[in-house]
């Protein structure tokens, strides 16, 4: 199968959104990558629940919620999460995580677990029965625009070995960090399955949307 794109809407122009998410309707984007920072797990705020709502309403694409704050087992209520979804919790922002995925779970969206860096994949096992997905942040979490840390692409390779070694070839990895057309066709060969978008492709300076999907589409194929 084919990679899939999760576009990450904090590097959309806000401006022009609503003609953005038409051109991604028209381009069959996968997801819509939602970054939400609480200023305390990462140092940033991003995206907040009013923007969801939005988006839900003006757009059919379902929604990759990316939960970067503390304690996420004790604010999932607001989300109003929807079935057709993804959600991702850090495995660095709380002691709850079975807790956190159940919740996650019972609403029917797929339960994904982020991992930062310098976090190793090893930490899962425990998790993978409630798992759909694992996303690897191949840079620090906070901020788009930043540069690759480069361990993570080995990281990519030895966590897919890892799961389908331990009968869980489901679990599909996900990627997000400088996920450059460059990058993108290498963590491809490593076996990453959906990819956050930003402003190293998708939303790359001096590109046409269009053009830039269907660049980011012939590297992950
Ligand atoms: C980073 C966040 C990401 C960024 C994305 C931006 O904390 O989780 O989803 O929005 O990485 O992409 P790029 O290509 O600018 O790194
Ligand atoms: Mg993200």
């Amino acid at each position: 199968m084919s990679g899939q794109i999760a576009v990450s809407m904090m590097c959309a122009d806000i401006l022009r959104l609503s003609e953005t998410l038409e051109n991604f309707k028209k381009n069959k984007i996968e997801y819509l990558h939602i970054d939400v920072m609480d200023g305390d797990f990462v140092p940033n705020l991003q995206l907040g629940i009013d923007y969801i709502k939005q988006l839900r309403k003006n757009s059919k694409i379902p929604l990759d919620i990316h939960l970067m704050i503390n304690r996420p087992e004790d604010k999932l209520e607001w989300f109003d999460i929807q079935e057709n979804e993804m959600v991702s919790i850090h495995y660095e922002s709380t002691n709850h995580i079975s807790r956190a995925l159940a919740i996650i779970k019972d609403k029917g969206a797929k339960a994904v677990l982020a991992l930062n860096p310098a976090t190793p994949f090893y930490v899962l096992e425990d998790s993978l029965p409630d798992l759909d997905a694992v996303l690897i942040m191949t840079v620090n979490p906070g901020y788009a625009g930043q540069p690759l840390v480069k361990q993570t692409l080995d990281k990519i390779t030895r966590l897919r070995k890892w799961l389908d070694d331990n009968g869980c070839d489901i679990i599909q990895i996900e990627v997000d960090g400088n996920v450059s057309f460059e990058n993108a066709k290498k963590m491809r060969s490593c076996g990453a399955e959906i990819f956050v978008a930003g402003s190293s492709s998708v939303f790359f300076k001096d590109m046409t949307l269009d053009d830039a999907i269907t660049k980011l589409r012939e590297n992950i194929s």
